[in-house]
């Protein structure tokens, strides 16, 4: 069977997933082939481009038209978050699998009708995921795997972080990304999903509680530069200077969670984190020893062994490049090591398999769901002096 896809969006993460649909199909022995349909953007010249250079067979400016059609079989949703939930659920209703980028939305609500659909549509054999991708990076697949056979023992507390520093110059344009209207929240949504999905993940466990802050460092911004400006908003009477717009989401997000088990988990989202670039990072640690993980450094896995005999313990460093390690031997041998865009065929052979398969893929709209409730609850204690905030009820553990 031959699986065509529409991928609705051509930015920077369209330029990732397109690596990814050309990539898995050569490396991987898919179940199903793939074939790249058409790529949709309100700009018929740009994105022509992009479906030049991306390999995609056609391009189209009306996702509604696209999602219509007989021959897609699966919708791929690269787009600002502000419309994720209009285009998954028009997709998922005519019978399209669909492949959402984080975070799922920008609301609870919005979120919680995605999943609804999703749940639906699950029942007529169509499939969805959320695009969390750190997850199939090889080392974090692993780390979960040693979590769940016990080499940490029972998990005490976890750190995650995840900070940029391209926001750092307040000379840089008002993107999308720093409006609410478009983008639902600032670093908290963008890159804080992140590291409260791969939490999750990794733990098996779900995030119950939270206590934190967010803040804006630079509230104003110039509104020329990149196409990402969008139709940005000019500051509705507000107090902006003239050629300037208002940011209306948060730079910095640190908050504190506390997992169903019980343990704690200290949590750092900022994009003014000056000198770390992509830096995401985690360590879980507990009686029997710690893991840590860090993207910067994204083939390697340090294990902290507290069974080993004590004058040989130290944090280990394994080179998660062996043929055995999740995903691995698909492309080099031991040694040679992957990068940040592997994650993204990683992500088109475990959907495309649950396709074939007929089994619903991970993580699921209900799991990005979950993300978004911690989100809105981290916004919601912010705004009450950092008081704790239960999780609204939200899905058990999440599984893989
Ligand atoms: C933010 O700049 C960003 O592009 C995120 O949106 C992505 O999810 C992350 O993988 C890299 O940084």
């Amino acid at each position: 069977m031959t699986l065509r896809v529409a991928m609705i969006g051509y930015g920077f993460m369209g330029a990732a997933h397109s690596v990814g649909w050309r990539q898995a199909p050569r490396m991987f022995a898919l179940p199903d082939d793939v074939e790249m349909a058409v790529v949709v953007g309100r700009n018929a010249e740009a994105v022509a481009e992009a479906a030049a250079k991306w390999g995609w067979q056609e391009s189209a400016t009306d996702w509604r038209e696209v999602v219509a059609r007989d021959d897609i079989d699966i919708v791929d949703i690269v787009t600002p978050g502000d419309s994720h939930a209009e285009i998954a659920i028009a997709a998922l209703e005519a019978g399209k699998h669909v492949l959402c980028e984080k975070p799922l939305a920008n609301t609870v609500a919005e979120a919680e009708a995605m999943a609804d659909a999703a749940s639906r549509a699950a029942s007529r054999g169509v499939r969805s995921m959320v695009g969390f991708t750190y997850r199939r990076v090889p080392a974090v697949t692993f780390l979960r795997d040693l979590i769940a056979q016990g080499a940490v023992g029972r998990i005490a507390q976890v750190r995650a972080a995840y900070r940029q520093d391209w926001l750092v110059d307040p000379e840089m344009p008002l993107a999308w990304r720093l409006q609410k209207e478009h983008a639902g929240s600032g670093a908290l949504g963008d890159i804080g999903a992140h590291i409260i999905d791969m939490t999750q993940f990794v733990t098996g466990l779900s995030v119950d509680a939270v206590s934190g802050v967010v803040d804006t460092i630079v509230t104003q911004r110039p509104l020329q530069g990149s196409g990402e400006n969008r139709s940005l908003s000019l500051s509705k009477g507000g107090t902006a200077a003239e050629g300037y717009g208002e940011v209306t989401v948060d730079d910095i997000a640190i908050f504190t969670g506390r997992l169903e088990s019980g343990a704690l988990v200290s949590f750092e989202a900022s994009r003014f984190a000056t000198g770390r670039k992509n830096d995401l990072s985690i360590e879980v640690s507990g009686d029997k020893g710690a893991l840590r993980f860090d993207l910067e450094d994204l083939n390697s896995l340090w294990f902290y062994d507290r069974t080993a005999p004590e004058a040989t313990q130290g944090f280990t460093r394994i080179l998660v490049t062996e043929a055995q390690h999740p995903y691995v031997s698909a492309w080099w041998p031991a040694g040679h090591m992957l990068g940040y865009e592997h994650g993204f065929s990683h992500q088109v052979v475990d959907l495309v398999t649950a396709i074939a398969e007929g089994t619903d893929p991970h993580p699921s709209f209900e799991e990005g769901l979950s993300v978004q409730r911690v989100l809105a609850a981290v916004e919601d204690s912010s705004a009450r002096d950092a008081a704790w905030v239960r999780v609204a009820a939200g899905i058990s553990s999440p599984t893989r």
